[in-house]
């Protein structure tokens, strides 16, 4: 399987993040890209296709802010990473601000996902990985894998957070509908749900998203996610969210997984994009579900069963040393 990368990936490296009241080292690093590579035989670099396929799925005025946020911060004296700290809740009245404190309370729903100096080089070239990947596909392989890092699944049109900035699994979705693909589905098996997907095609009724996910009632994102979460106006039926609770293993998830394959499959799509985390792995050390190895491969067996051309985004997986076995058993199975 052709598989992309591009080492300015690795540019992303923020120091520290706030876990559970108190900073402690970034679990997102650069490391994790380190170990997927170590097991895939070789990647392509992709190539550069501009800003275009960004700006596809999210808005300018919020790319203006990634690439300058950094630079902001520094301007203003400060050290450091800058972390969101004050939002406008939601119901504020709107305001256009310009002090760099204030529009990363505009831009972001957490405070877990600092800009470091090299984020938007990195986030640029994780984008284009996610392009090329949905290239190869949509001119003829049966299935790419994009080596994104850092995911993206929880970042939204507008917004970032949950170590996410561009939504990759977004721009590659979208890639194939400017293409010609008139109807996509995106699997989002990350431990995680992918609020920032889900809300970016939330009233579309012609890209599918289906997530297999730990319970937003004990989980983060804690405000995206629930059951009763299925999309609106014309894109109402077009959101699936299957939330499990922590504990769940093989059985469970693959039950989950075969519901969501199964509406999938009635959606009738012509491109499939999976969110990859290997978060839902026993041995992550922030998620809750105890899968093995040895499950991955099983799972992706049933999901190249639906027989679909399929992008593959890599999104979450904290146990670095585990995650690019993780990674190969899946690829393995599809
Ligand atoms: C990104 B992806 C804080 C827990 C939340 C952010 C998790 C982001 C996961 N105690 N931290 O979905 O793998
Ligand atoms: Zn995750």
């Amino acid at each position: 399987m052709r598989a992309f990368f591009d080492p300015r990936q690795l540019r992303h490296a923020p120091v520290a993040e706030l876990h559970n009241g108190a900073f402690t080292a970034y679990q997102e690093t650069p490391d994790r890209a380190e170990s997927i590579l170590r097991v895939i035989a070789q990647t392509e670099r992709p190539a550069d296709r501009g800003e275009a396929p960004i700006l596809a799925v999210h808005s300018a005025d919020y790319v203006d802010f990634l690439k300058s946020a950094h630079a902001l911060w520094r301007e203003a004296g400060r050290d450091g990473d800058p972390i969101p700290y004050a939002w406008p809740i939601v119901g504020r009245r709107p305001l256009r601000l310009n002090r760099i404190d204030a529009l990363l309370g505009q831009f972001s729903f957490d405070a877990t996902t600092p800009i470091a100096e090299g984020t938007w080089d990195a986030v640029y070239w994780n984008a284009q990985t996610a392009v090329a990947a949905a290239d190869a596909v949509l001119t003829g392989e049966r299935a790419a894998f994009a080596l994104c890092r850092p995911p993206g699944h929880h970042s939204g049109a507008d917004y970032f957070g949950g170590y996410c900035h561009l939504n990759v699994a977004a721009i590659a979705a979208q890639r194939a509908r400017d293409a010609g693909v008139k109807r996509v589905a995106i699997l989002d098996i990350d431990y995680h749900h992918g609020n920032g997907t889900q809300d970016i095609f939330w009233e579309r009724g012609d890209v599918f998203y289906a997530s297999v996910h730990a319970d937003p009632a004990t989980d983060y994102p804690f405000y995206w996610g629930h059951a009763d979460e299925i999309g609106g106006g014309p894109g109402e039926g077009a959101t699936l969210n299957l939330p499990l609770a922590r504990g769940a293993r093989l059985a469970e998830f693959r039950a989950a997984q075969a519901r969501a394959l199964a509406a999938i499959r009635a959606f009738d799509p012509g491109l499939l994009v999976v969110s990859f985390g290997a978060d839902t792995f026993e041995g992550d050390p922030i998620s809750y579900f105890q899968l093995t190895t040895e499950d991955y491969r099983t799972l992706a067996g049933d999901i190249a069963a639906v027989g679909l051309p399929t992008v593959i985004v890599q999104e979450g997986g904290y146990a670095t040393a585990a995650l690019g076995s993780n990674v190969r058993s899946f690829l393995s199975g599809l």
